[in-house]
């Protein structure tokens, strides 16, 4: 099995600090999660920003601070999100493509997220995947039902592109797929043959969906955007804790933890 890419999703655009007290919001705190989580086992840091009240925020100088921080802090592959949160429109959803990360989240449909709808219509999609691609982005495709796992082929076989496709099942969202006992092998049955995944629960699911991507030779996703308890009953202290029992539930499966290189390799960064 390849050895295992975990990636920290540790801010959100969900999550509160009245929630999650060692939630990271500014930059500085950003960096400084980033850092922690390189050191216990994470590649990859999935790149949610907050404005000075602590709100969600797609303001690209915001997400610009951060990506410099991050930068002088650690080599983590950073990740942007292009799903930012609900409320937020299309146009200022891509505005932060413009600060070319490596990588950056794309869900490839409209699904029900709790009692709101995350907006993702064809339209949309083909407009974030074409500016990902013209900047030398790569996607990774965030998938909460199956039927988006056809249209992130679509939009790559429309473009007839050659980048190597990563997707990350996102399960147990209220409103999405569960993360039934099958969902994990299930999706990733049904992707391209020569395609990496990972994959998270939210909250309750997590360990479940972890010790399935972990068993299945998938990667794992984990952070505070996905999970604010290490136990029921107990949160976390941090980002770098969850990652800590992601990396050591891989090893104990016999996989080797992925440095950043060695993901950058295998995504074909
Ligand atoms: N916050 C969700 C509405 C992504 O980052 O691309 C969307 C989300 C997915 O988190
Ligand atoms: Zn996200």
């Amino acid at each position: 099995m390849q050895p295992l890419i975990i990636t920290c999703a540790g801010v959100g655009a969900e999550v509160s600090r009245a929630q999650q007290p060692a939630l990271p919001l500014t930059a500085e705190e950003i960096a400084q999660d980033a850092a922690e989580c390189r050191a216990a086992g994470a590649s990859i840091y999935h790149l949610h920003v907050r404005d000075d009240m602590g709100n969600p925020t797609m303001d690209a100088e915001v997400y610009r601070a951060a990506l410099a921080a991050i930068r002088d802090a650690t080599d983590v592959i950073v990740q942007f999100s292009s799903g930012g949160a609900v409320t937020d429109t299309e146009d200022v959803r891509i505005a932060p493509l413009d600060l070319e990360p490596e990588m950056a989240s794309l869900t490839t449909g409209t699904v029900n997220f709790g009692s709101e709808v995350f907006w993702n219509p064809p339209s949309l999609i083909e407009r974030f995947y074409a500016r990902m691609r013209e900047l030398g982005i790569v996607p990774e495709f965030e998938i909460f039902e199956p039927g988006m796992i056809a249209n992130a082929q679509r939009v790559y076989d429309e473009r007839a592109e050659s980048h190597h496709m990563h997707f990350d099942f996102v399960l147990g969202v209220p409103g999405a797929m569960p993360a039934w006992e099958d969902s994990v092998a299930y999706l990733a049955r049904h992707i391209p043959s020569e395609a990496t995944w990972s994959a998270t629960g939210i909250g309750r699911w997590h360990l479940a969906v972890t010790a399935a991507a972990i068993g299945l030779g998938g990667h794992v996703r984990t952070g505070f955007e996905d999970v604010i308890y290490f136990e029921r009953g107990r949160l976390a202290d941090g980002n770098a804790q969850l990652i800590d029992r992601v990396a050591s539930m891989g090893r104990a499966a016999g996989r080797d933890i992925a440095t950043p290189d060695r993901a950058r390799n295998l995504l074909g960064l």
